[in-house]
Parts: structure tokens; sequence; C-alpha cells
């Protein structure tokens, strides 16, 4: 059965994924209503704004909204099929906290029909998808469920888990392969007719729990590698060795594909999915926890080295250049960036800190209550420096000239300015 979905859609959470997904499917003929609890997101999608920063969206969310085909409305609307893309955060102890999935689930069961498709895109822990079915069958004992792998279940429900780069996600969305994983092989096929309506990769046919399960192997997997170079770029300070050098020459190596150090793990994906991993099976994930330390652990490990420069000057004013969680993005979620201003801020309080991005144009507020930091232009903020900390590789901060730097301390945690 390798037909393409060809009815009614509603997306559940118009945000950095829904409202992509949203737009890919409307602009290629499927009728597309978009839901949000945020009366702020469903006016500016309604208006066919986008409420965040990402290439290539805005003008494919204003062509959709103007062709008539992407609506957007704050109350689950009756559909053929529903996408589910909110939130996951995490809970204090790091387990998932799956209550927007579930009020998703609990919306779309009122109006499912029979034959209706619910996919999870939502990155969640294994036994999620069955869990959407339990959710919405006490809620519906007239409709048979999937769960337990029934055959002729009267809805089909599974899981496929976006995995575009922010950033990146108008081409990703379009080209990556996708896992579907089905509570049943049907409800994988029935699931899978929708993303054949756009994607131009491979469509991967599997079971809930392992596409649950690949979804966060793959976040931990970079998690892992990133604090490898992380480590060793502690390693080579102390050593007073370059690491971006002995990176660099290893990368050499046919087989080895070492990735860049920074400042910290930042984002709302690669710091938070391998706790789920690891509270799935928190005594045999020894080394995916303490990849998660050592990553957890270097915007302190950066803020200490910036406090220790700090001791050559008599009243030093310090620049940090880059507040979002990585280049050429406005997302600050998770961002380290900000957690490395908050920590020198904290720890030298007589300090002028000078912060500036170019994707961010008012003080963040988890920094509004720091007296001594302050948001100012990037030119400026060099200019008056006595130390300059790159945090973040924009383009525009890659662009500045040595001669602007010279006769401060730069740090840059990024490697660009070697
Ligand atoms: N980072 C480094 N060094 C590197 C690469 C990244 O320090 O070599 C840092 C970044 O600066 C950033 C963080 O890691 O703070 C995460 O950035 P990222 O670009 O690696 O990933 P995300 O969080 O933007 O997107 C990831 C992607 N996952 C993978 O590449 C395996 C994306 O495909 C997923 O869809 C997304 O998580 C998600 O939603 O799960």
């Amino acid at each position: 059965m390798n037909t393409a979905f060809n009815g009614r859609l509603a997306i559940l959470g118009m945000g950095y994924i829904g409202l992509p997904t949203a737009v890919v499917l409307a602009t290629r003929g499927v009728e597309v209503i978009g839901v949000d609890i945020n009366p702020r997101i469903v006016e500016a999608v309604s208006r066919g704004e986008v409420p965040f920063v990402e290439p290539d969206l805005a003008i494919a969310v204003s062509g959709a909204v103007a062709m008539g085909r992407l609506k957007a409305t704050s109350e689950t609307p009756e559909a053929d099929a529903y996408i589910i893309a909110v939130p996951t955060p995490f809970n204090g102890d790091h387990t998932a906290d799956l209550s927007y999935v579930q009020a998703a689930a609990e919306q779309i069961a009122p109006r499912l029909r029979q034959g209706n498709i619910v996919v999870l895109e939502s990155t969640s822990p294994p036994g999620t998808t069955a869990r959407i079915a339990e959710w919405i069958g006490a809620l519906r004992p007239d409709l048979k469920m999937p769960h337990d792998g029934e055959p002729n279940a009267d809805v089909f429900i599974a899981h496929c888990p976006e995995r575009v780069l922010p950033g990146r996600i108008m081409i990703e969305m379009i080209t990556n392969d996708r896992v579907v994983g089905g509570l049943t092989r049907r409800c994988a096929e029935r699931a899978a007719s929708i993303y054949r309506v756009f994607a131009q990769g491979e469509i991967l046919l599997t079971d809930a729990a392992s596409a649950e399960m690949a979804k966060l192997v793959e976040n931990a997997y970079r998690d892992v590698n990133i604090a490898f170079a992380n480590e060793l770029s502690m390693i080579s300070e102390a050593l007073h060795i370059d690491v971006w050098e002995v990176i660099k020459l290893a990368n050499r190596h046919p087989r080895v594909n070492i990735l860049t150090p920074g400042p910290g793990v930042g984002g709302h994906c690669i710091p938070v999915d391998p706790w789920f991993i690891i509270s799935a099976a928190p005594h045999i994930s020894p080394l995916i926890r303490a990849a998660r330390n050592v990553n957890d652990s270097i915007p302190h490990h950066i803020a200490d080295q910036v406090a220790a420069k700090a001791q050559r000057f008599r009243s030093p004013t310090i620049a940090c250049l880059g507040l979002t969680y990585k280049a050429n993005v406005d997302d600050i979620r998770e961002s380290p960036a900000i957690e490395v201003v908050q920590l020198i801020a904290k720890a030298l309080p007589e300090v002028d800190i000078l912060v500036c991005d170019p994707f961010v144009d008012t003080v963040p507020k988890t920094l509004a209550d720091l007296a001594n930091v302050k948001l100012e232009g990037v030119h400026q903020a060099v200019d008056r420096a006595d130390i300059v900390v790159l945090l973040v590789e924009h383009e525009p901060f890659k662009a500045i000239r040595h001669t602007r730097l010279g006769g401060k301390v730069a740090y840059d945690t990024r490697g660009v300015w070697r």
C-alpha cells in the first residue's frame, strides 16, 4: 500500500516541528489545521506569520495560508489524521513530562472516527505511543485500539520522530529518511502514507518502541561524541595543547570524526533526550550519564576560566558574544551561552558584562535580574571590552577583525578565530 495520504489533517502543536510539518503538507495539497493552546501563535499563523526564526519557513507559511490550505485554531477539529507535535520537557528528576502529550491525546479522543490515524512526533520515552492508545482507549471504549498488536483495530497509532536540524528544517524535513513505528504493522503503513506526501528520503517502517528508542539514541550518540570533544578540550587546555589542531589532525584518519568542542550542549533535544534513556535503564547507562555530566560541566569550566583571566585586570569589562544555543538560530532554550553569562555575572558582580547576539533583541528573562549584564551592539561591546568571550559562532562574529581584538584577551570557545 504505497498511496499518499489525501484527507484532512490536524497538527497539535504549532512549534518548531508542527508548523514546518503543517506547511510542507499544506503546500502539497493536504488540508491542514494547525492547533495550538497559545492564542498568540494561533493569531500569528492565521495571519500567515511565523512566531520564530527559521530559514525559508516564513515565506512557506504565508503562501500556505494565502492558498487557504493551512488554518490555525485553538480547538482540535475533526480530521482524518492527527499529528501530535507538542513539547516533552523533563521533570526535576529527569523523567519525561508527558502531560502535553496526554492532553493532546485526550483532545483528539472525542473526535476520533473509525479509520483515523494518530501519529506522535514528539520525542518520547519508550512506551509512550502505547500509552496514547491507552489514554484514548479509556475515553473511547467504543473504538478498538491497536495496543497489544490488535490487527483489526479501528484506529491507527504510530510514532514518527522528527529528526530535522534547527536552521535547516525546511530542507531536512523533505530530504531526511523517516522512521515510522506502528503499534501494529498496519498502523505503521497508514502513518507512512502521511510522510509519503512530501518525504524524498526513505520511509523505514518498524514497531513503535524501536522508533521511540532510535530517536533517543540519535541524540544520545551526538551528546556522547560532543562530550568526548569537550573533554579533549579541557585536557588540551590543561596540557597547553591546541585542541583544534589536535582534532583537525586526528580527523585526517579515515575512521575518526571528532565533533567540535564548545561552551556546552544546548537546545531542547540533545541535553534532554539522553535522560529519557538513562531514566528508562538507570543502572546500565553509565556512559550516557557521564557524557551528560561532562557537557553540563562545561559552562562552569568556561566561567571559571574567564574569572581567572579577569584577575589580571583591576576593573575589567567583559564582552560575551552570543546567547542562542547554537549558531544562526534565535532559540535560547537550554543555551549554554546564557548559563556561562549567568555564572560569570554571579562570580564577578562588580564587573560589567556586555552581551550581544544578532538574533536576540531583548535581555533574556534568565539574565534580566543580573544588574551587571547589559545588552549591547557587537562592535560597541568588543571595543569597550578587555576580555572578549566568543560563545556562539554566528556569522557576524566570525567576521570580527583580529585588529579589533588587538590588545584584548580573546577567549574563543568555538574555535573560529584561530
Ligand atoms: N554542539 C557542539 N559541538 C558539535 C555539535 C553541536 O558543541 O560538534 C552543540 C551545539 O552548539 C548546540 C548543541 O550541541 O548547543 C546541539 O546542537 P546540534 O546542532 O547538534 O543539534 P540540535 O539540538 O539543533 O538538533 C538535534 C539534531 N540531532 C542530531 O543531529 C542527532 C536534530 O537532527 C534533531 O531533530 C534535534 O536534535 C531534535 O529535535 O531532537
